[in-house]
């Protein structure tokens, strides 16, 4: 046995999503393209005691070095440390000193650590002296964030991870945690119990609505109306704590007479919904009989022009009822990130300072600049994501550093975005992954560390710190984040601000920052742990701020004592008045437009899109609609379509798939393909940069948008070794990478003389066709010393195209045995049965291997995955389960003869 495999597993954190999973991952040492080890969940972690979820259980494929960003680079071409850094320290002083520090801007991520996220706020708010630091987290958790200040005088999750298990009554709302924090909808699942009530309000009927006892698909936007109805309700039949109003709150006659102005009985409420009314008097009922009560958001909640009164419209709904840091109780906003928490603690948004201060918090500019050692800190806040854009776009951002996000494909109104990044004089980019649509746009692009190679720390939904730990060594000449922006301060002139030697340095200041004349009043607080010896900051196990005197060991729950941080120690009722988006479809064909996630995928793919497994669960973009409209917008499911917006900005081209659990007249598109992986399949092209007037949270989750069949004369799979060069054009294609090889699904409008075109997509000309025009088929394969060199398969219809798995694996360099090359147009190894298409990712488990199983008597979800193993990891697949359930149950068994 190799030293290597003798290696200790670490401790470390997954960089998906906000739930924040403890993962055990060996260390490779040199070799890192060496199949690394599956990683596996972490027992010890809070978390997910040992859980992980299809994407956090895929991370060791998604590690190697092809692909990463390796090198830095001026224009394209590749340059020393010394001298990337030289130009981004010269672009940045001269941009200063001929049109002052405002001409510099950051774009940051909740994916960075804490330590890069304070070493980015530091140099640009201290050092540099510009405002205009914004992040990702403006399109994902600033409304949230704005309803917490407004509500608590701070940006607080008052609650943890048990209250979604203790709860007797647990509402899920704007979230589709079965698919985005899946760990965490396990653990909501599995304390499942007698008398234990989840309502999901939704507009789509969502995997999470599986769990669901009541559904509300409501009409989109309506959440301020629904729940401003429940406070209403709640004063009415007696359900308020008027003991806890009165004692820690202030606000509540405004905020219940603002709830009155609107619709807000049942049945209005109801019909301003779009709901049964009996529905929501059950919601209104359970929730005013049940103590325990949480409610959980995401970003069906904060992606809206109404984001932050939604936010406080829930949360009046739990301080009416003394529903808040109690177990069991309160309102909780389900962060996206790994690190957005982090992020918000740093001062990474626009609007605040730093360690939960703000610009307008008396003496906090004075006392963060006093820490820093300087007296550049602006005076007020910058631009916020979409105005940031806007200002570059206007030519007024000089210098443009973009860091771990991908804003070219997740902000609103893309061809905008893309155009202000053209044109901005200098934009600096740092990323793991070498082509992005961003980094496409970049005049300097810096190799950053990615997960594996990093030491830091990120904070998840519930507070909780952990550990990220590097057991990989860098690809390439990469580096930290922090590193690079301490070596831009050093260059820039402010040695002694950054001379941190280690994460743990970087660590320990933000920790001594928010401690800072920190007597109570802001609870974000890592006093405790400003002192940390490197060793325990290297051994540091999982903790919940704060952490301080009053709470050495972390705190689950804040607030439980009704103070809260706000200068009378009084939360804050907000009087909402319920408003609703204001396009509306109006001519025919016109639908509403949602966006957001599928299970597999994280974002714009740059990483998930790298293991062969998460690819396979939903492999091209997609236009889900109900079934009705399928049919009377003339479309095809299975068949293209193409949505476009008004004045024809932005357009979406995907495959069309009826789904009943869509409402009428919207349809809904994941946000993660872009010009990587299709061709113009961008979901936010088709967003107007609506924003809330709060938070400036994009309204990424409504839109009006037209639909339109696209009609395709034929559909065809091509499959290539990776990078082979291309040659080739289609009206449609999405590329689907595998192991070995590169997938394209394509298809096009117009008929095509195989014959002659095949040798463009084939990089030559085939040795094996099989061809029937009256059908339409068309099959070609080409080989260069026994080695496959490509495949086509044409087909009229998609549906008529075979599974080209076993195909994929045969490009792994070697040579076809005679079985082999006799499967090849048959696309199938003429031995072995084929699987279908793939349901259980966790096992590998196939539509087809599910059929059997059910035709041989697994007649409920738990015989499934005794037989097949299917569903019983992660659990996601569960409702795909269920379908073929359901529908091997319509189907007649078997007739007899
Ligand atoms: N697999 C996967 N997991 C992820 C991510 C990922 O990319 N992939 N990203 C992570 C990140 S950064 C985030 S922010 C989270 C997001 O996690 P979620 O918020 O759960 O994700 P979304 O799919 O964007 O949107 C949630 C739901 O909001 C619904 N919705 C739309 N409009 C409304 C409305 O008006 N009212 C209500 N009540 N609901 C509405 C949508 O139909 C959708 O089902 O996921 C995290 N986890
Ligand atoms: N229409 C629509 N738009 C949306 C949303 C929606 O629901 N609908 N959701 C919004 C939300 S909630 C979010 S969070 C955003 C997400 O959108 P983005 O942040 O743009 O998406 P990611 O693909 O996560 O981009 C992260 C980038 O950072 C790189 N990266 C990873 N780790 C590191 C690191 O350690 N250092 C550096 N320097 N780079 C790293 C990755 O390779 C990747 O290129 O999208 C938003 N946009
Ligand atoms: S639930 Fe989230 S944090 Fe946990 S393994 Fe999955 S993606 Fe990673
Ligand atoms: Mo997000």
């Amino acid at each position: 046995m190799s030293n290597q495999t003798l290696q200790q597993p670490r401790r470390t954190t997954c960089p998906y999503c906000g739930v924040g999973c403890g993962v055990m991952a060996t260390p490779q040492a040199g070799d890192r393209e060496a199949d690394s080890p599956p990683v596996s969940g972490d027992k010890a972690h809070p978390a997910n005691f040992g859980r992980l979820c299809v994407k956090g259980s895929s991370l060791h494929e998604t590690t190697g070095s092809q692909g990463q960003t390796l090198y830095p680079r001026v224009l394209g071409s590749r340059v020393s440390w010394d001298r990337a850094l030289d130009e981004v320290a010269g672009a940045i002083r001269e941009a200063v000193e001929s049109h002052g520090p405002e001409s510099v801007a950051f774009y940051l991520s909740g994916q960075l650590l804490t330590e890069d996220y304070y070493a980015a706020n530091k140099l640009a708010k201290g050092f540099i002296g510009t405002p205009h630091v914004d992040t990702n987290s403006r399109l994902c958790m600033s409304s949230a964030v704005a309803a917490h200040k407004r509500a608590f005088g701070e940006d607080v999750v008052p609650g943890c991870y048990e209250d979604l298990e203790l709860a007797d009554l647990l509402v899920l709302t704007g979230s589709n945690a079965a698919w985005n924090h899946p760990v965490l909808y396990q653990r909501m699942k599995a304390a499942d119990r007698p008398g234990r009530r989840v309502v999901v309000i939704d507009p789509r009927r969502t995997a999470t609505a599986e769990l669901a006892d009541l559904h509300l698909a409501l009409k989109p936007g309506t959440d301020t109306l629904l729940f401003n109805g429940l406070l209403v309700w709640l004063a009415d039949t007696g359900a308020l704590d008027r003991g806890y109003i009165e004692k820690h709150c202030q606000g509540f006659d405004e905020a219940l007479a603002a709830a009155r102005c609107g619709a807000f009985a049942p049945q209005q409420v109801a019909r301003a919904c779009d709901l049964p009314e009996q529905d929501v008097v059950t919601f209104y009922r359970w929730f005013a009989d049940t103590a325990r009560t949480v409610t959980a958001f995401s970003q069906g909640i904060n992606q809206s022009s109404t984001g932050t009164d939604k936010g406080n419209a829930i949360i009046n709904c739990h301080l009416a009822t003394g529903r808040i840091g109690r177990s069991g109780a309160g309102p909780f906003s389900l962060t996206g990130q790994p690190n957005a928490m982090g992020g918000r603690e740093v001062g990474g948004l626009a609007n605040t300072l730093a360690a939960h201060m703000e610009y307008d918090t008396p003496g906090a500019r004075e006392r963060v600049g006093g820490f820093w050692g300087t007296d550049r800190i602006p005076r007020a806040p910058g631009h916020k994501a979409v105005e940031l854009f806007d200002a570059v776009h206007r030519g007024e951002i000089k210098v443009l550093w973009v860091m771990g996000t991908n804003p070219a494909v997740s902000l609103p109104d893309s061809s905008h975005i893309r155009e202000a990044m053209k044109h901005c004089p200098v934009v600096i980019v740092s990323d793991c992954i070498a082509r992005t649509d961003t980094t496409e746009l970049a005049d300097i692009l810096l190799p950053a560390e990615g997960w594996g190679e990093k030491d830091g720390t990120v904070t998840n939904s519930e507070r909780c710190i952990s550990r990220q730990r590097r057991f990989l060594p860098a690809a390439g000449d990469a580096r930290a984040d922090w590193r690079i922006l301490a070596e831009v301060g050093k260059r820039l002139g402010h040695g002694d601000a950054f001379r941190w030697a280690t994460a743990a340095d970087v660590f320990r200041e933000h920790a001594r920052l928010s401690a800072l004349d920190n007597d109570g009043a802001r609870q974000f607080d890592l006093s405790s742990l400003a002192h940390l010896t490197d060793d325990q900051y290297e051994q540091l196990s999982p903790v919940q701020w704060p952490v301080n005197g009053k709470h050495p060991r972390g705190c689950a729950r804040l607030y439980a004592d009704g103070r809260f941080s706000t200068n009378d120690g009084r939360a804050r009722f907000v009087a909402v008045q319920p408003r609703v988006p204001a396009a509306q479809p109006e001519q025919a064909g016109e639908v509403i437009i949602n966006t957001g996630r599928i299970r597999d995928q994280w974002h714009t793919m740059t990483r998930t899109a790298r293991s062969p497994r998460l690819v396979q669960h939903r492999s091209e973009p997609f236009i889900d609609l109900h079934p009705d409209d399928v049919v009377h917008l003339g479309l095809e499911a299975g068949g293209l379509a193409r949505l476009t917006g008004r004045n024809d900005q932005g357009a979406f081209l995907g495959r069309v798939r009826a789904e009943p659990g869509q409402r009428r007249g919207e349809v809904f598109v994941p946000i993660h393909w872009n010009g990587q992986f299709s061709l113009g399949a961008l979901a936010s092209s088709l967003i107007v940069p609506v924003t809330d007037p709060i938070s400036g949270q994009p309204e990424s989750k409504y839109g009006v948008v037209s639909v339109r069949p696209v009609h395709a004369a034929w559909h065809g799979r091509l499959i290539r070794p990776m990078s082979a060069p291309g040659g080739w054009q289609a009206d449609y294609w999405t590329r689907v990478p595998q192991a070995h090889c590169d997938a394209w699904w394509v298809a096009g409008c117009q008929p095509v003389a195989w014959q002659r075109q095949v040798i463009r997509w084939l990089g030559g000309a085939p040795d094996l066709v099989l061809e029937d025009s009256a059908s339409g088929l068309y099959r070609a394969a080409r080989l260069h010393n026994g080695r496959l060199q490509g495949v086509l398969l044409v087909a009229r219809r998609a549906d008529d195209l075979p599974d080209t798995g076993w195909l994929s694996s045969l490009f792994d360099g070697r040579t076809l045995s005679d079985q082999e090359r006799r499967g090849l147009l048959s696309a199938r190894d003429v031995d072995v049965a084929d699987t279908g298409p793939l349901v259980c990712s966790c096992f590998g488990i196939g539509e087809l291997q599910i059929e059997a199983a059910i035709r041989e008597g697994a007649d409920d979800v738990e015989a499934l995955g005794h037989r097949l193993k299917c569903g019983t990891n992660c659990g996601s697949c569960v409702p795909e389960l269920k379908a073929c359930l359901a529908a091997a149950r319509a189907e007649p068994v078997e007739a007899i003869p």
